[in-house]
């Protein structure tokens, strides 16, 4: 029964978890808790530590509104940074307290009789909430490739998601799979001290030339400590200037043609016409796949220890990689940057719904949500950062930060007694759906290519402005929703 203070729990605490945890205790809730399978915060940003890993996104947009950072080190943070950011962020916001670190949620089923979900941990610990808030993010399922004899390599073969700090890379042979932002700045990392470094690259990548190590104006901290305000202009300025990407990506005009000039002439500027830049030449348009920036790669694999293979890998065994033209490539460590299972998102946790549905059947076909939060015949489950979220185009921090009032506004509703139990419809489910396969279509993420945005439904992602983001997730629409109240 409603009218109490609802019991909540939230899965993860990356980006999403720590926004939801924020907005909850900002509007008051007392009672729930935070649920994360790392032995750390942070998501992603704890998963990932493999060498050379930088974001991509300009840290003064890549950090939460509530808690500007002003002494950046770099326009693009390396990843130890941003890691330091959340876990001083948690800190800082009292956050700490609501935050279990390596309980590893692995069910979540919700009871038609009580209205209850019950959360159960690997521990065999149970957590009986009227809410599940899922924050469990899009890329934190390493994707291991099924490459035959794989099992049978005689030294260390390490996923980049799961990097071992202790593995020794100096003066060794490295094979590197997968050419993604990963695969391109571990090869750039690890060149310089290799003894040799194979990149095996299956479709090539459009990579933009930037400056990743572009260092802060110099007495910004202190511009920004001294003039109240300043931090969080910029910051908004920064979101708002992000809406150019939105337009590039999202609408088929100059801006779009003029960085994708820039993309082909990255290439051409760095790498001199031949066979491999014909190799480096991708078969699909820029920006069609997540958009690559680099400003060392092509350096790093023109280096005398460096090599593209671009022949289809066959198998490996003992001593390396055997490519399917025949060749050997013996080699001391293979380096899996194979990317992830994006469109796992909660699972492999299993959830059962109203009526035992279980989101697997659901899901089977690919993942669905109504604007990004709410799944039908998942009563009182929420998600942030679900499926079609902005991970191509709009800040994480803000959508997670949208989505989470978007959820407060539900439990404020519980807490005063007028909504015991809320289920999205399948109707508005379509319907929401249909908008998105519409406003895909001339998006540049329908133009031909496979990536980790592709899902056998079509782009797995948000291809309406920020505007628009905003305005869906501003307040709840009864008409969209089953509510029931006592
Ligand atoms: O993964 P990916 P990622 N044999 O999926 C290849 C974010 N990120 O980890 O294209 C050979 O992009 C696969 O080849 P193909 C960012 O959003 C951000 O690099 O399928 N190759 C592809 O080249 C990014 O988009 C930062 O033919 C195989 C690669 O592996 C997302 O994470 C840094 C293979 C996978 O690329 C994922 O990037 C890093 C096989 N069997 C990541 N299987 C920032 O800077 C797969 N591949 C914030």
């Amino acid at each position: 029964m409603s009218g109490r203070e609802p019991r909540i729990v939230v899965i993860g605490a990356g980006v999403a978890g720590i926004t939801t945890a924020h907005h909850l205790q900002e509007a008051g809730f007392t009672d729930f808790v935070v649920l994360e399978k790392g032995d750390d915060v942070g998501g992603v940003w704890y998963w990932n530590h493999y060498p050379g890993l930088t974001c991509d996104v300009p840290s003064q947009i890549y950090q939460f509104a509530f808690a500007p950072k002003a002494d950046w080190s770099r326009i693009w943070a390396p990843g130890a940074e941003i890691q330091r950011y959340h876990r001083d962020v948690v800190e800082q916001f009292g956050l700490a307290d609501r935050i279990r670190c390596g309980v590893e949620v692995v069910s979540a089923d919700f009871d038609d009789e009580s209205g209850e979900w019950t959360v159960t941990t690997a521990a065999g610990e149970v957590h009986v909430a009227d809410f599940v808030i899922c924050a469990t993010g899009v890329l934190h399922n390493p994707a291991y490739p099924d490459i035959p004899g794989i099992d049978s390599f005689d030294g260390p073969v390490v996923h980049t998601a799961r990097w071992d700090d202790d593995l020794e890379t100096d003066g060794r042979s490295v094979a590197v799979i997968g050419t993604g932002s990963t695969g391109v700045q571990v090869v750039s990392a690890l060149q310089p001290r290799a003894a040799s470094v194979k990149h095996f690259v299956r479709s090539p990548q459009w990579i933009l030339w930037a400056p990743m190590r572009l260092p802060q104006i110099p007495g910004s901290a202190a511009f920004f400590r001294a003039v109240p305000g300043a931090l969080d202009a910029l910051h908004r300025a920064l979101l708002s200037a992000s809406g150019i990407l939105v337009d590039v990506v999202t609408k088929p005009t100059w801006r779009r043609r003029a960085v994708q000039r820039y993309a082909r002439l990255s290439l051409r500027a760095q790498v001199g016409a031949g066979a491999l830049r014909d190799r480096l030449t991708p078969d699909y348009e820029p920006l069609c796949k997540r958009q690559v920036l680099s400003g060392t790669y092509y350096r790093a694999l023109k280096a005398d220890n460096a090599e593209l293979v671009t022949d289809g890998i066959e198998r490996i065994d003992a001593g390396g990689l055997v490519t399917a033209d025949g060749r050997r490539h013996d080699v001391d460590v293979i380096v899996l940057a194979t990317g992830f299972r994006a469109h796992d998102y909660m699972r492999p946790m299993e959830i059962t719904g109203r009526d035992g549905i279980a989101l697997d059947d659901v899901w089977s076909e690919g993942p669905r949500a109504y604007r990004m939060t709410a799944i039908p015949g998942f009563p009182n489950l929420f998600t942030v950062l679900g499926p079609n979220s902005p991970t191509g185009s709009i800040s994480l921090q803000h959508s997670s930060s949208k989505t989470a009032s978007y959820i407060v506004a539900w439990l404020e509703r519980f807490r005063a007694g007028t909504v015991d139990r809320v289920e999205v419809t399948g109707a508005a489910t379509d319907e929401f759906n249909a908008q998105v396969a519409e406003a895909m279509e001339p998006t540049v993420w329908n133009t031909g290519c496979n990536s980790w945005y592709q899902t056998g439904l079509g782009v797995d992602l948000w291809p309406f402005d920020r505007r628009t983001l905003d305005a869906m997730l501003s307040a709840p629409i009864d008409e969209h929703f089953t509510i029931t109240s006592a």
